[in-house]
């Protein structure tokens, strides 16, 4: 199998659930605008589908959808040159799934870290569509014949199960048809920490909301958040090597780096042997400095609910016109009897 027949095309997501946090820009969303250019194109997603795999307040979530295509935009998705879309309105998605649920193992699928976690000890209770997330998640990518998939380190185990799910369609089908994609998880903050845990990913659904800098946050609550996070009390190295074993420093360091395009040693090499308290600001300073331009524009783009709207139907489009045809061809490899076939 070789991956150069395919055309370079780049696919990724976020989750519509709220709380767009500085892990998902600093991890996805600041990694989908890089990857935004002349060579490739550029599938971006609210992944409502995925979203509603736990419980969501209709009335939160189409709120959460516009909000976070305010977000992607705000960042800097242009959504004329990247297709820009929510998932449930391109129903090949869903569709291709069902083919890659009848492909994939259960094995696979119970063995994935991000089901044991949500899922918990309360399996029995979870949702179907939570353990069969990772073969919607395949859907999403292959459905495009993405050749890229930019995302943090937490979805890493994901994407190996994307791989595996064309490979062995490839190989029950005797087919050259689905690319083995790969995972583009790059820079110096594919895994952004909690600021109140190092140990722990910063994320959506932490209780405590000083443990994330969220995407809508003023200047004042990210200058008081970095502020509180938890530091130890020894002053930053200057080599890479002395953030071990110091987790809450390692990641306000790799924040600063990711934020200001650099990398962990060209960051220690100018604030080794500062304290926290001097640190602290500074990187206050530089996260109020990126973040509050998109804040500001984000609230001014829902000002425009229908133009969001009208943005997210265009991009849905522009989709279906990639995934259509692919569909089609899978289903005809499958076997399915339709239209236009002799
Ligand atoms: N802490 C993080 N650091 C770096 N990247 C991150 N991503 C998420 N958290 C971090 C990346 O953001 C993208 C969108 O992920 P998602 O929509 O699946 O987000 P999520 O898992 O709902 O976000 P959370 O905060 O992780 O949610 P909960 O609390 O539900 O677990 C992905 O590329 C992801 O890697």
């Amino acid at each position: 199998m070789t991956e150069t027949k395919f055309t370079p095309r780049v696919f990724s997501g976020i989750q519509p659930t709220g709380n767009l946090h500085l892990g998902n820009y600093l991890g996805a969303l600041k990694r989908f605008v890089d990857m935004q250019g002349p060579e490739m194109e550029t599938v971006y997603c609210m992944v409502d589908l995925h979203a509603i795999t736990t419980w969501q307040d209709p009335a939160d979530l189409m709120h959460s959808t516009r909000e976070l295509c305010a977000g992607f935009i705000a960042a800097g998705i242009d959504p004329e040159h990247s297709i820009l879309f929510n998932q449930s309105q391109v129903p090949e998605h869903a569709q291709l799934a069902w083919i890659f649920n009848c492909v994939a193992r259960m094995g696979w699928m119970q063995r994935m870290t991000q089901w044991k976690d949500k899922a918990g000890k309360n399996q029995q209770n979870a949702s179907l569509g939570l353990f069969a997330y990772p073969s919607l998640m395949a859907a999403d990518i292959l459905v495009y014949h993405a050749t890229h998939v930019p995302v943090g380190d937490d979805q890493k185990q994901h994407l190996e199960l994307t791989r595996d799910i064309a490979i062995k369609f490839n190989n029950d089908f005797g087919v050259d048809f689905f690319p083995i994609t790969e995972p583009v998880i790059e820079g110096a903050a594919t895994r952004v920490m909690s600021l109140r845990d190092g140990s722990k990913k910063m994320s959506k659904s932490d209780p405590s909301d000083m443990s994330r800098i969220n995407m809508t946050d003023d200047a004042d609550t990210i200058a008081k958040k970095i502020r509180k996070a938890k530091t130890d009390p020894d002053a930053l190295p200057s080599e890479v090597a002395g953030l071990e074993h110091r987790p809450e420093a390692r990641n306000l360091v790799n924040i600063y780096a990711a934020m200001s395009d650099q990398t962990p040693q060209q960051v220690l090499a100018e604030v080794g042997g500062k304290q926290f308290g001097e640190f602290k600001p500074m990187l206050a300073e530089l996260a109020v400095a990126k973040l509050s331009p998109i804040s500001s524009e984000m609230a001014r783009l829902m000002g425009d609910q229908a133009e969001i709207d009208r943005i997210l139907a265009r991009g849905s489009e522009r989709a279906r016109e990639i995934t259509a045809p692919i569909l089609r061809d899978t289903y005809e490899i499958v076997g399915m009897v339709g239209a236009g076939q002799n």
